[in-house]
């Protein structure tokens, strides 16, 4: 009964009569009680809150931490992958903690990771000389350094994104589509960032979620999402754009705001840059 509570659903009491949370929530406050008796952050950005969370002054340290705790958490009930994702920054203000410090572009980032809720479990950090996978050994209760220094091939065969909104894409992502299918590439779509994201670092490729005309600016949040997952991706040798502009060189102005975003093989993003400048895009 408890293991089918913990599935995505929510507002029920269990057997012991303790209020049950959806799977979001609970990593959400896991995630924020951590943080706040870690004595190391001062200030949090979170997916599941509207404004920033500032730690209560006597327990406040000199990071900014800004995180999805339980992203793609729509493909729970159906056992789909699912992580959480995160990005620090140092404060770098005298000033009581606030908004300002969050918005800081991702070239100032000090640390990214993510944690991927598979087949395995496996978290992939960088804390800007390369980046280390560690596999989850649950007999030890311990993360394993499983993948030291991933690194991503310069060329990967595998393109990866909602071809549903296909009508509503621009000329460069068209046309990049199009020679893509040419060439008989491998289609890999998850719907979760995280998969996504770990299987192009793994494979090779590109992950992309475009702007369409439906949503000019995307649909993934820069601070929590593109930025962290641009910092991996750079730091395992690939390339992360917004297709005009590369996703670590963005000032952040909104701590929700969302950005197109083109990410894998430094060879295939290149390919896509180079489209948007041929398009005048
Ligand atoms: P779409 C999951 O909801 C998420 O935030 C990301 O994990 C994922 O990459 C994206 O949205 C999928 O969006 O529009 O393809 O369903």
């Amino acid at each position: 009964m408890k293991v089918l509570i913990m599935y995505g659903m929510a507002g029920d009491v269990n057997v012991q009569g303790e209020e049950v949370k959806k799977l979001d929530v609970l990593a959400n406050d896991l995630f924020i009680n951590m943080l706040s008796s870690s004595y190391s952050t001062c200030l949090m950005v979170s997916e599941e809150n509207t404004t920033v969370i500032e730690v209560e002054k006597e327990r406040q340290g000199k990071y900014v931490v800004c995180f999805d705790p339980l992203d793609g958490s729509s493909n729970i009930d159906c056992l789909v992958s699912i992580g959480s994702i995160f990005s620090i920054y140092r404060k770098t203000t005298e000033s009581e903690p606030n908004v300002s410090d969050a918005l800081q572009p991702g070239n100032q980032l000090v640390a990214a990771g993510y944690a991927l809720y598979g087949s395995a479990t496996m978290m992939v950090i960088s804390t800007g000389n390369g980046v280390n996978g560690f596999m989850l050994d649950p007999s030890i209760g311990e993360f394993v350094l499983t993948d030291p220094s991933m690194t991503i091939k310069e060329r990967g065969k595998i393109y990866s994104l909602n071809e549903g909104y296909a009508n509503l894409w621009d000329p460069a992502v068209t046309e990049y589509v199009k020679g893509k299918k040419a060439k008989k590439a491998g289609a890999r779509y998850i719907g979760s960032m995280v998969a996504d994201v770990h299987r192009t670092i793994k494979y090779g490729g590109i992950f992309m979620y475009p702007a369409t005309s439906d949503t000019p600016k995307g649909k993934l949040r820069l601070l929590y999402e593109c930025i962290p997952m641009a910092f991996l991706v750079q730091q395992a040798g690939g390339k992360a754009t917004t297709g005009k502009m590369p996703i670590l060189d963005i000032q952040p102005t909104d701590i929700h705001q969302r950005v197109p975003i083109f990410l894998g093989s430094s060879g295939d993003v290149q390919d896509v840059i180079d489209l948007y400048k041929k398009h005048g895009l």
